[in-house]
């Protein structure tokens, strides 16, 4: 006879296999994807559905004048045409940026680059709305176009903004920042100076999925319905507020399954404008879908950028100040999206990682013939720019100063024991381990035994060379003191609703495009509640369901959506506490929580689930408390979060041919705590990827004429997996001392830092020969013609 079996404590949950934090969770949004059964707004099909084609202007430059719609309205089946002066009669003619500026939403006066929008039919079928657009006639006067910032400052240019009262040159700003006696005083009392002078090309981040809207207003309702491939919901339906002058509750946004964004889609483009305005006259749905000329020539491109920069160093390699000049085109309107305090973007996170008393940045900008948009693929409000030309110009710097570039960097990296850092132009770092992270990539990469090989093949012939880019990035903009677009501030949002049965909904003020958020937010939770990642679905990109949020760019998701989303998880936790406390009859204090299960401090086996708290919030709840389990949280971040990656890469260069070939490419970063290593591994060889591409092969360029050189796919280039090389990943894990989970952002870390890595180790093949830079994209006639002139090559 034994005595009673004393009450078992149940084995705590296993976080791992609830998909909790740290889970390389499978995607969940993969089972529809892959599938073929995805809802991408082209899936959408209303009832009475008409169809929109847009006109685009073939020149860069002209003036209007005449347009001549009367062939296209006689076409059977056309229901509408929309010209620029039609929407001025209803006072929308122009429509804001997100800059500040204004931007033609049909052109009337002028056309200001190739690919500008001019009129729009709206048919019963596309067929026809095609044919009917190349039956209006438009009468243009060529005017000069202007395809670069050197021509735009010409002194007789003809100004382009004409259409802005006060306008009387291209530019568009003069922006500076830093300490600028501080760092002239510091260049006078340097050994070295080490100077570059560098160009990042116009690029494109040309999401498979181009853009597209499905406008659909209800006249009797009142209610505007609009499906848009949109990373911003709520930032579109407070332009549409504005711009239509319709009431904000009767508009609802849906950005439906993306496919890729990129940081194309969050501008608000001419065309979804005229699409809503086109289904208010027609009071039918209207479609429109934008082919890829039309995605590639008009919408939002990244970089365009000219950099004259300069570092100031002692003999013995200690940075003592640093210059950056920029020049920016920013084509013919300043459609930046950014936040509004900054006019360059984050330009002046350079340097970050570095110890550096001074710096000085002074940034123009200028408008040219050219497509607006800026800032787009991949960029983090410009920070891959600023990370490149940083990275470049070390390398430049080490060579000036005769000094290893891996050494050069630890001996001006800002240390481990110096955090927090004010970076030289006002920033505050908080967290990092700058040189166990570039260490640990020379160790995997083999520096030493590289250098030796490099030498040996040299005396050959061969050339090898190998390039270095360790960088901390300003991700996720970002708290309300520095950050807003057009006056809102840059906080998130999280709705967190439990079930009865313990399943429940998230939703957040963010919009995936291919990030996995479906899957990573509910590890968050699952981390936080204990509840089964399977068990909770993530919803986001409907304005009348999500809450209001910024949406997801600049790899701000994890960094205030994802920490709104713990922080809504908490509330949900500290209101079933007290559910746990009336079901276990204790106090609250009595309570203790381990993952999934409350239990009573002095018997741990008299406990109480998640679940059984989430029944009771609906059946048994304790006198005095709300009924329900839910909670929402509205996340303003003390900082931005400061990630850190160290990139090595070797390369070996066809002497004959000027084909560079990536040997090996070790990646370590460093985004502090890992939600779901597996989609970080994927977040960074796809953006590995991209920094390949931008270093390799993609630019768009104009010829004397301004027509748009890379408008289709076989002029602009995307890697396919035979070009692309392996990429061997690793980790360091530096938790951000703010964020609720320690998480800092990563969709872009690979992007930003990835091209000088490719940049670095070409140049540092030829450097021998006398070569200090060549342009990207780094095309084989480029290549060979440094590596036979011993020139640089831009
Ligand atoms: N993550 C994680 N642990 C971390 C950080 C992130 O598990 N410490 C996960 C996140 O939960 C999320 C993903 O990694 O699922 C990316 O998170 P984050 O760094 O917060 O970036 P965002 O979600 O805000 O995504 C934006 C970023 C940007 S700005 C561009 S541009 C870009 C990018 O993401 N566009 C993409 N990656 C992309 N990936 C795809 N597939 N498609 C795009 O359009
Ligand atoms: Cu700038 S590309 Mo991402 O920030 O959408």
């Amino acid at each position: 006879q034994t005595a009673d079996p004393q009450p078992r404590v149940p084995a705590p949950l296993d976080e791992i296999k609830i998909g909790g934090m740290g889970a390389s969770r499978r995607r969940v949004e993969d089972n529809r994807f892959i599938r073929g059964k995805g809802n991408y707004f082209d899936d959408v099909v209303l009832p009475g559905m008409l169809h929109m084609e847009v006109l685009r202007s073939p020149m860069a430059h002209a003036r209007i004048k005449s347009i001549d719609a009367s062939k296209a309205w006689e076409i059977p089946g056309v229901r509408l045409v929309l010209t620029g002066e039609a929407l001025a009669t209803r006072n929308l003619g122009w429509m804001p940026t997100l800059s500040y500026d204004t931007q033609a939403v049909l052109a009337t006066d002028k056309v200001r680059f190739q690919g500008q929008e001019v009129a729009a039919v709206i048919a019963d079928d596309p067929y026809i709305a095609k044919d009917a657009v190349t039956a209006i006639q438009v009468e243009y006067e060529p005017l000069p176009p202007i395809v670069n910032p050197e021509q735009a400052m010409a002194p007789d240019a003809p100004i382009i903004r004409d259409d802005k009262l006060g306008q009387s040159d291209n530019v568009v700003f003069d922006w500076e920042v830093g300490d600028k006696t501080g760092t002239e005083e510091a260049f006078s009392e340097a050994d070295v100076v080490s100077r570059v002078k560098l160009h990042y090309p116009r690029s494109h981040p040309s999401p498979l999925e181009a853009c597209g809207a499905i406008a659909d207003y209800d006249r009797a309702t009142g209610k505007l319905t609009v499906y848009l491939t949109t990373q911003a919901p709520h930032i579109v339906r407070a332009a549409v507020a504005l711009i239509a002058e319709l009431p904000e509750h009767q508009i609802r946004i849906i950005s439906p399954d993306l496919g890729g964004g990129f940081g194309n889609k969050v501008p608000v483009y001419p065309s979804y404008v005229v699409a809503i305005v086109a289904s208010i006259l027609t009071e039918r749905p209207v479609k429109w879908v934008e082919d890829r000329t039309g995605n590639l020539i008009s919408t939002g491109f990244g970089r365009d950028v000219y950099l004259d920069g300069q570092v100031a160093m002692r003999k013995d390699g200690r940075i003592l100040a640093v210059k950056m000049n920029t020049l920016s085109d920013h084509g013919a309107f300043f459609g930046d999206a950014q936040p509004s305090k900054f006019k360059i973007g984050l330009m002046h996170s350079a340097f970050a990682a570095y110890d550096i008393p001074y710096a000085h940045l002074a940034a123009r900008g200028v408008y040219t013939t050219k497509a607006p948009g800026g800032v787009a693929y991949r960029c983090s409000f410009r920070v891959t720019e600023a990370m490149f030309f940083q990275e470049r110009m070390m390398q430049a710097a080490a060579d000036d100063v005769g000094i290893d570039q891996a050494q050069f960097r630890k001996l001006n990296f800002v240390r481990d024991d110096d955090f927090p850092h004010r970076t030289p132009y006002g920033f505050l770092t908080d967290s990092g381990q700058y040189t166990k992270c570039l260490d640990l990539a020379l160790k995997e990469i083999d520096y030493e035994g590289f250098l030796e090989e490099q030498a040996e093949a040299r005396k050959q012939g061969r050339l090898l060379g190998i390039g270095i880019s360790t960088m901390t990035e300003p991700l996720g903009a970002g708290n309300s003191r520095e950050y807003d677009i057009l006056g809102i501030k840059m906080f998130d949002s999280a709705e967190l609703r439990v079930h009865m049965t313990g399943k429940a909904i998230l939703r957040t003020g963010a919009k995936t495009q291919g990030q996995g958020h479906e899957t990573t937010w509910a590890q968050i939770v699952a981390h936080e509640l204990g509840l089964p990642a399977d068990d909770i679905v993530v919803e986001e990109g409907d304005t009348d369901t999500a809450p209001f949020g910024m949406g997801t760019y600049a790899s701000r998701s994890t960094p205030v959506a994802g920490a709104a989303v713990a922080m809504a998880a908490r509330k949900v936790k500290a209101k079933a506490r007290k559910i746990a406390a009336h079901l276990l009859e204790v106090s609250e204090e009595d309570v203790e929580w381990e993952l999934g299960r409350f239990y009573v401090r002095s018997q741990p086996a008299r406990g109480v689930t998640i679940q059984e708290t989430a029944l009771a919030a609906y059946s048994n709840m304790p006198d005095g408390l709300e009924p329900g389990l839910e909670a929402n949280a509205y996340y303003d971040p003390p900082n931005l979060t400061w990630p850190f990656a160290a990139y090595v890469c070797t390369v070996e260069i066809d002497p004959e041919t000027g084909v560079w070939d990536v040997l090996r490419f070790v990646a370590v970063d460093d985004c502090g705590v890992r939600i779901n290593p597996l989609i970080v591994e994927g977040q960074i060889q796809g953006g590995l990827t991209e920094a390949y591409a931008m270093a390799s092969m993609q630019f768009i360029t104009f010829d004397a004429d301004g027509n748009c050189v890379g408008s289709n796919f076989m002029d602009y280039l995307l890697p396919t997996a035979w070009e692309t090389p392996g990429w061997e990943l690793h980790e360091v894990v530096t938790p951000c001392p703010h964020h609720p989970i320690g998480a800092k952002g990563v969709g872009e870390c690979a992007t930003v830092g990835g091209p000088a890595a490719f940049v670095n180790a070409v140049v540092n093949a030829l450097s021998h020969l006398g070569v200090r830079n060549v342009d990207m994209p780094m095309l084989p006639d480029r290549v060979y013609e440094a590596l036979t002139t011993g020139h640089d090559v831009s």
